[in-house]
This record gives C-alpha cells, sequence and structure tokens, in this order.
C-alpha cells in the first residue's frame, strides 16, 4: 500500500497570488491541484452560488455552511481518495481560509468555526499551509474583474481576513510558513518552493 500523500494549502487573501503559486507549487511537486470552495462539479457549483452579488446579503452561517458542504465533497469524492493513493495535493484555500474569511472576518466565534470545519473535514486538515501575504491595498490593485460577493467587502472585512491568517500562522508554525507575495511571481515562487522543500524533507513526523 503507498504511502499516504502530503495536503499542501496555500492561503492568503484576495489577489495575494494564491492561484498562481499553487499552479506553480503543484508543477514542481508533480501533485494534484484544486481549489477550494470547488474541486468537485458540486463544489463549483456551490462556488458559483456563493461568490454570486446577487445572493449579498448571505447570513454569515449560510456561508459557512455552504463553504463546509463544498468541502466535504471534496475530501470524500477528491482530497481523500489521492492522499490514500499516495499523491501529494496542492489546494487553493482550505480550513485556514474559513477560519480567516468566517471567523476572524465575518466574526463567527472562532471555537464554533473550528469545531465545524473538523466536523465537516473528518478532522482532516492540511499538512502544510502556505500564507502568501500582500498587504489589502496591493492585493485589490491586482483586481482585473468586477468583484465578486466577497471580494466586495469592506477593507476592514480584509484587513482582519489578513490579521486572521497572521494570528493562525503565527500561533502553529509548524503547520504554517508565511511568505512575502509582493515580489514578481517568480521570485516568490522561488521562495515557496525552497521553504516548502525544507519542511517536507524535515520528515513526515514534522508535517503531520
Ligand atoms: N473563501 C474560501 C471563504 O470565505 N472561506 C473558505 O473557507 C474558502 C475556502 C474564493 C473566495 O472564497 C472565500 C475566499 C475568496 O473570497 P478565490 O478565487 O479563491 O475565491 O480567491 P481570490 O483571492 O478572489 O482569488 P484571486 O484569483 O483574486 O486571487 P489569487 O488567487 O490570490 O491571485 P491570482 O494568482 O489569481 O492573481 C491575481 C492577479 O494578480 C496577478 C495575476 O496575474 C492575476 O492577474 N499576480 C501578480 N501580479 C504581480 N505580482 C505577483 N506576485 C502576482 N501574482 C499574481
Amino acid at each position: 500500500m503507498a504511502a499516504p500523500g502530503r495536503l499542501i494549502a496555500i492561503e492568503g487573501g484576495e489577489g495575494a497570488g494564491k492561484s498562481t503559486q499553487a499552479a506553480r507549487l503543484a508543477a514542481l511537486l508533480g501533485a494534484e491541484l484544486t481549489r477550494e470552495p470547488g474541486g468537485t462539479p458540486l463544489g463549483e457549483e456551490v462556488r458559483r452560488l456563493l461568490l454570486d452579488p446577487v445572493f449579498a446579503p448571505l447570513g454569515d452561517r449560510t456561508e459557512l455552511m455552504l463553504m463546509l458542504a463544498a468541502r466535504a465533497q471534496h475530501l470524500a469524492e477528491r482530497i481523500e481518495p489521492a492522499l490514500s493513493a499516495g499523491r501529494t495535493v496542492v489546494v487553493d484555500r482550505f480550513q485556514g481560509s474559513t477560519l480567516a474569511y468566517q471567523g476572524y472576518g465575518r466574526g463567527l466565534p472562532l471555537e464554533e468555526v473550528r469545531l465545524a470545519c473538523r466536523l465537516a473535514a473528518g478532522g482532516r486538515d492540511a499538512d502544510l499551509n502556505v500564507l502568501v501575504d500582500v498587504p489589502v491595498a496591493l492585493g485589490t490593485s491586482r483586481r482585473t474583474a468586477a468583484p465578486d460577493r466577497i471580494e466586495a467587502a469592506d477593507g476592514g472585512f480584509h484587513e482582519r481576513v489578513r490579521r486572521g491568517f497572521l494570528a493562525e500562522a503565527g500561533a502553529d508554525p509548524q503547520h504554517w510558513l508565511v511568505v512575502d507575495g509582493s515580489g514578481p511571481p517568480g521570485q516568490v515562487a522561488k521562495v515557496i518552493a525552497a521553504g516548502v522543500r525544507h519542511r517536507l524533507e524535515r520528515g513526515a513526523a514534522r508535517l503531520s
């Protein structure tokens, strides 16, 4: 039986460059690339509903439950089978985003959000979270399309999200790698590759 694969989440605020970096890292590692919310037919449909401005204002708990419904399906249909088969999975956003956006950003009690995440994911969390950190204004300046429902939240929300990511990373450095995302994509990718390699080489025990 294959050794279980590793789950690496790329996290960050809007326009941090996560999708760019997730794709580069997955290619480098020969890993499966996926995203949240999404990653399955049902998850992509839930994503469409979640981001559509037509549903504003959406209840904070509704938003949380939809994110987690998409995650539960993603894990069952795609992530757990890949990990069981020994494949590494790079996911563009995972539980860190739920804590940052629904917890710190929307203001839902953090312990409730953690509990709901555990319930939805059966206790699965990323082995390593890479936080691509940029100032909110820089992330916003990279936007090329009209804001979706979550992007359209006020600047205070996005500042709380950024502080939330940094707080989670600071509290659990074994499972978080924080990378400055303000440089050119190639430079950011090099720092991520070196950091992830270093963590992977430090051995399975340190990543589990
Ligand atoms: N969400 C998600 C929750 O609220 N809770 C949850 O539990 C989860 C899982 C998903 C939304 O859902 C929320 C968070 C989000 O609001 P998303 O598409 O994953 O949406 O998130 P966005 O941040 O909106 O994605 P973006 O595509 O806008 O930003 P990325 O992925 O950070 O950035 P990327 O790589 O697409 O790049 C954006 C632009 O910047 C350029 C790119 O070419 C592109 O044009 N760029 C750079 N420019 C200069 N320097 C760099 N280093 C650059 N890197 C990329």
